[in-house]
């Protein structure tokens, strides 16, 4: 049994961890680009992961008849609430490149230990066999802001991120050790769960 899926999403790192969760369950996940299709083109305007997910779908909706997947996540700052959130990804293109927005972030803490380094990772997905089917689901990791940036693995902020259950930075875990505790691998979780009663995988 094999289930075809298009990720709407015009970030390579998140098809990349998608298609790791995804395929041990007989799921064929296509990029955008696999279908000839222009990277996405809309105004994440809505005031919720979840709004902002669906945004991303419905705008493919039409174009395709395979079920579709859109996931909407960020960073989110205890101390700095209004920073990053629905914006991750509008912060980091203000910088140069996202290590500078890395750095930007590391350098807000520094010298102000009063400042709690509490952080949450959120996932909400959008999931959409047909026409007229939309399903939600979400995951979090929840974490500390790191003094030194790692890079070894991950993407996006994942250099800055220690996990609060691995105590250990996400960009040093190995592919299935974030898989297992990531707010992405967490939705997924679900979205594998529903797939599962649905009789859609096995
Ligand atoms: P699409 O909208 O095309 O899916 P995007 O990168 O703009 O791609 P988002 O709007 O959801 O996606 O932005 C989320 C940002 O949050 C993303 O660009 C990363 O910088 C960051 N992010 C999300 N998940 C992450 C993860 O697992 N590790 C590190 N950073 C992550």
């Amino acid at each position: 049994m094999n289930l075809e899926i298009l990720l709407a999403t015009s970030n390579n790192h998140k098809l990349e961890e998608f298609r790791r969760i995804l395929a041990p369950h007989g799921i064929t996940l296509y990029g955008m680009s696999d279908l000839n299709m222009p990277p996405l083109d809309v105004d994440e305007n809505g005031d919720s992961y979840f709004k902002n997910a669906q945004i991303k779908l419905l705008a493919l909706r039409k174009l395709t008849s395979l079920p579709i997947l859109a996931d909407d996540s960020g960073l989110e700052l205890e101390a700095f609430p209004n920073l990053l959130g629905l914006h991750t990804s509008r912060y980091a293109s203000q910088f140069k490149d996202q290590k500078e927005a890395n750095e930007s972030i590391i350098k807000l803490y520094e010298n102000n230990f009063a400042l709690k380094r509490d952080a949450t990772f959120k996932c909400a997905l959008c999931f959409s066999l047909n026409e007229g089917d939309l399903r939600y689901f979400d995951g979090k990791m929840p974490g500390f802001i790191a003094k030194n940036a790692t890079y070894e693995r991950g993407f996006g902020y994942d250099p800055i991120f220690i996990s609060k259950e691995k105590s250990l930075c996400v960009a040093s875990l190995k592919n299935e050790e974030k898989d297992a505790i990531s707010h992405r691998g967490k939705a997924c979780k679900k979205l594998l769960t529903y797939l599962k009663i649905k009789g859609l995988i096995k």
